[in-house]
């Protein structure tokens, strides 16, 4: 099922669910009983030929019934709330890390704690956009912010929705349960592009998420490499973006396959193997030669013979 506050796979979920649940396992009780009633009695008691309707008033039983019962009830959703929200606004206790998360025109970037796994070369923290890693099992602090207007998060097997709202820190707590991938939304209306504007949260078993850190610090030194920054530079100044996307970079173009891994691939376009210094040279300067037909332009003469090879050192560091 896709995201569902019902299908809750985690604490902060499971708490709002119950509530959800045991309101709706009262009212409907509540509903046919009132109902029930109003429609028997209006049918038994109604004036006919024959019959004429019934004069009373006051049945201390029944109205002792109706006062006490809703009372109690009351009384206990709001216990009930009130323990449930306790432990939903219960965000610092036994929070394993904290994530900051910050809301813009249209996207989510999650900033990792200040810890030496999340540490890139450069000595700057691993930062994401979109997708969130997190552990499984493990409570998750949330500081929310916003850039530009008031977004909200909301990932609803996971937890209950809070806003991102500029110039103010908001926070939440999150844990999953199970591994899996879990789907989030912003869901405040925040201009054109908010339906886009998605969350995808990845729960890793506890046991494999330091080996996934690695991964994501290595993804992040690579495209960060000094060495290779005017290469990447070059590509994303130029026309390459608008065709091509590189996860972890902003170029995120569709026309052309993506070239996040490029480099492990074994041949570039089906036609030139393998890929190579040679070879990505041979390509990004005159692809149309080598594939008759694609819509990949040719770039020598718009780009210079330094720009290209600028730009194959860095796509040889895409693996
Ligand atoms: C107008 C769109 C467009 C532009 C601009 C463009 N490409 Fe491409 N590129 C493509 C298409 C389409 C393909 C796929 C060709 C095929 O497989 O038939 C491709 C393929 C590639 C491949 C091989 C991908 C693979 O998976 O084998 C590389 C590498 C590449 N482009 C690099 C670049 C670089 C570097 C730039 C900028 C200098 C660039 N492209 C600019 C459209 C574009
Ligand atoms: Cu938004």
């Amino acid at each position: 099922m896709g995201p569902w506050p019902l299908d809750p796979r985690g604490p902060q979920a499971e708490a709002s669910s119950l509530v959800y649940w045991v309101l709706f396992a009262c009212a409907i009780p509540v509903l046919a009983i009132v109902c029930g009633s109003l429609i028997y009695s209006g049918i038994k008691f109604r004036e006919r030929a024959g019959h004429e309707a019934k004069q009373f008033h006051g049945h201390n039983l029944l109205e002792l019934i109706w006062t006490v019962v809703p009372t109690v009830m009351v009384i206990s959703f709001t216990g009930l709330s009130w323990n449930k929200l306790n432990e939903i606004n219960n965000v610092d206790a036994g929070a394993a890390m904290t994530v900051k998360v910050e809301g813009r025109q249209w996207a989510w970037a999650f900033t990792y704690p200040d810890q030496q796994i999340f540490k890139l070369q450069d000595g700057t923290t691993l930062v994401a956009g979109e997708q969130l890693d997190i552990p499984v099992g493990q409570k998750i602090k949330i500081e929310l912010t916003s850039k530009d207007v008031i977004h909200s998060f909301w990932v609803p097997n996971l937890g209950g929705k809070k806003d991102a709202v500029p110039g103010h820190t908001t926070s939440l707590w999150l844990q999953a349960d199970q591994p899996g991938t879990y789907k989030g939304q912003c869901f405040e209306f925040c201009g054109e592009g908010h339906a886009d504007m998605l969350i995808t949260i990845v729960a890793h078993p506890q046991s494999e998420y330091a080996t996934w850190a690695v991964s994501a610090i290595a993804d992040a030194n690579r495209l960060n490499d000094p060495r290779t920054k005017v290469g990447r530079d070059t590509f994303l100044a130029s026309a390459c973006v608008g065709c091509h996307t590189v996860k972890g970079t902003p170029a995120a173009g569709k026309v052309g396959p993506e070239l996040t891994h490029i480099a492990s691939k074994p041949n570039i376009a089906g036609v030139l193997s393998p890929v190579n210094q040679e070879n990505l040279t041979k390509w990004v300067s005159d692809a149309p030669s080598i594939k008759p037909g694609i819509l990949m332009p040719k770039f020598k003469g718009i780009l210079t013979d330094q720009q290209i090879n600028d730009i194959v050192q860095w796509l040889l560091t895409l693996k």
